[in-house]
């Protein structure tokens, strides 16, 4: 089998998204996901102009050797562009493959592990009752584990709480917006937030919670020390983690399971986090973490840790990232959680999932490869617009941790 073509198409049905279509002379195309929240078009110019030209001719059933060939045969290794690259190129050869071999990626991952993924839902709100409110809903909806998130009073605008009534979306149109931040303020907040929603919710509930990188060690530690009597399921990127080590400090001090690596793209991110046993959760997503090639060796460096997957899903990345998430999940043993933040309608007039909820589990069906149909028509329908992450700064205004 040769690959004969390839095409990036990047649209806008709500959000952002760029995908790769790879085809061959077999007749059989597959799909990737490129999308890098705000830095849409550097990933689609690395694809058209470095990679495509590389593809064509070569065997797209040799997806080890194709991964290195873009990995190691360009020199320049890592980072968030060239790893969102490579992971789209890994995804469409993985459905490729599946589509040859007519079988779902998960059965080329070693089979099923369990009957379905347990998956967090998010729950937001300016405000403590307006958060609650979202709690009950999550609840009602079949969820049986919650990601918690509120506004802080004295603290304006808060990172990923949208306003009352809006969906969740982070990245706005346009260069990037401000947004602020207290650290003191958030962190009396917090356990006083999941006191009350553990009062209303009682015990069962799987709680979460993501700290978006704005704590030093010493605050996460504090945080981390204070949440134990809620007994959450993880506590999310207490701290930015470019510093490894930061995390042996948070861990001395707490039993408070915790979770990193939605912006991480590569194993050497988390060494010292899996040896040293620092971590519980490792979220590396596929689209930005080298595709299901890289996350199958992470995910089985982390269990020799005792670590488990809780594989980044936020609506920022593409259907088909996480329908290939979900083949993942259901193939590796030391799986945790999924994230699931439902895609807007719009998004599934462009991509057709093959994966559906139910009870507070994801389930995906037996379409061949990762099983995701492109509506290359629809896509046409929503051309791309320039929307951005926002910049955080502390009430003083200087530039903080978003
Ligand atoms: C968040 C994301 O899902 C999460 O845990 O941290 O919403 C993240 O902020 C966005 O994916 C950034 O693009
Ligand atoms: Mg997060």
């Amino acid at each position: 089998m040769k690959i004969t073509s390839a095409k990036v198409i990047v649209c806008c049905p709500g959000r952002n998204f760029v995908t790769l279509k790879i085809c061959t002379d077999a007749g059989i195309c597959g799909l990737g996901d490129a999308t890098l929240n705000g830095r849409e078009k550097a990933v689609a110019t690395y694809l058209e102009e470095y990679c495509i030209p590389a593809l064509i001719g070569k065997d797209p059933r040799n997806i080890e050797d194709l991964w290195h060939y873009f990995y190691k045969g360009v020199y320049w290794k890592r980072g968030s562009v060239t790893m969102t690259a490579i992971s789209a190129i890994d995804m469409a050869l993985w459905d490729i493959k599946g589509k040859a071999l007519n079988t779902p990626l998960y059965n080329l991952l070693g089979g099923k592990s369990r009957q379905g993924v347990l998956v967090y839902a998010h729950a937001t709100g300016p405000n403590l009752e307006q958060m609650l409110e979202d709690v009950s809903k999550k609840v009602e909806q079949g969820y049986q584990a919650v990601r918690v998130q509120s506004g802080i009073p004295g603290v304006g605008r808060v990172y990923g709480v949208p306003k009352s009534g809006q969906p969740y979306e982070p990245a706005q149109k346009g260069l990037p917006h401000e947004e602020s931040w207290d650290t003191a303020r958030y962190l009396n907040f917090v356990p006083k937030m999941f006191s009350r929603v553990r009062e209303v919710f009682g015990e069962d509930l799987h709680l979460l919670h993501d700290a978006h990188h704005r704590c030093t060690p010493n605050e996460a530690a504090r945080l981390a020390r204070e949440l134990e009597p809620f007994h959450l399921f993880w506590l999310e990127d207490p701290v930015s983690a470019e510093l490894q080590e930061g995390l042996r400090l948070v861990r001395q001090h707490s039993t408070t399971p915790l979770a990193l690596g939605e912006v991480f793209n590569s194993v050497y991110d988390c060494t010292t986090l899996f040896s040293e046993q620092l971590i519980d959760y490792i979220r590396m997503p596929l689209v930005h973490g080298g595709g299901v090639t890289h996350l199958q060796k992470v995910a089985a460096l982390a269990s020799l840790y005792h670590i488990q997957t809780g594989i980044h899903g936020a609506t920022d990345l593409s259907p088909i990232n996480l329908a290939a998430s979900l083949h993942v999940d259901f193939a590796v043993n030391n799986f945790g959680i999924q994230e699931h933040m439902p895609h807007a309608e719009m998004v599934h007039e462009v991509f057709q999932p093959n994966y559906h909820f139910e009870k507070g589990f994801m389930y995906i069906n037996d379409a061949p490869g990762i099983g995701v149909e492109l509506n290359e028509e629809q896509a046409a329908q929503y051309p791309y617009q320039m929307a951005c992450l926002p910049v955080n700064r502390k009430l003083d205004g200087t530039l903080h941790y978003w």
